[in-house]
């Protein structure tokens, strides 16, 4: 086994959750180093691309949160072994992570820059991703994304919607996902009653 280190800021959203979430519900044994924003400037100084996640993999420090969630999706057989289906789980998290990205530009923004970038995302990109995730999602069935079962690509959407939801991202309205994709929603919640998930948020 390996000895795993997983280093991200201390809240239970953004790109290290979804690995963490899924070592948690295989039992992995693994370093959940959790650090205050106001370390970051210190912690990032520590990485090869001043970014986080990372994940520490004995001794070696790896990048991109999406190869860690693949590699950990893998150890907690939460990533299909089917070529094309692994495809399918690509494509959920890496249009996660290309909508991620746009919004990520909107923060440092002026305040009228920021609502004016906020308002055309949500009006294009984010009511865009939404309606493209929720349809596939009604395609495979409704429940979840990769063959009928919880996978790491279920993680994710489960993380960004809980994010979307939570009303953190000003002019970003709380209720978008329940006006443009209101089944992530009900997938939100399924993945939530898992009972790992809902002991991991209790605790
Ligand atoms: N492509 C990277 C992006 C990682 C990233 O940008 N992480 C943010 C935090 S969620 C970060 O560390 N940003 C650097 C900064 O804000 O200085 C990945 O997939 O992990």
């Amino acid at each position: 086994m390996y000895k795993l280190t997983l280093t991200y800021f201390d809240f239970p959203g953004g790109r290290g959750e979804p690995a963490r979430l899924a070592m948690t519900l295989a039992g992995i044994e693994f370093e959940d180093f959790r650090f205050p924003f106001a370390d970051f400037n210190k912690i990032k100084e520590q990485t090869p691309l001043k970014q986080v996640p990372t994940l520490t993999v004995d001794g070696r420090q790896v990048t991109q949160n999406n190869a860690i969630n693949r590699f950990v999706g893998k150890m907690a057989g939460l990533y299909p072994e089917n070529d094309y289906q692994a495809l399918l789980c690509d494509e959920i998290m890496d249009g996660i992570e290309a909508v991620t990205d746009k919004i990520v530009q909107t923060f440092g923004l002026s305040a009228e820059k920021q609502k004016l970038a906020r308002e055309a995302l949500v009006d294009g990109p984010l009511t865009q991703y939404l309606k493209w995730t929720q349809e596939r999602l009604v395609e495979q069935g409704g429940e979840y994304f990769i063959e009928s079962r919880m996978t790491i690509a279920d993680l994710k959407v489960f993380v960004w919607i809980r994010s979307l939801n939570s009303g953190h991202l000003d002019h970003v309205p709380r209720t978008l996902v329940a006006d443009i994709a209101p089944k992530l929603n009900e997938h939100m919640q399924r993945v939530a009653q898992t009972s790992a998930i809902a002991e991991y948020y209790s605790s």
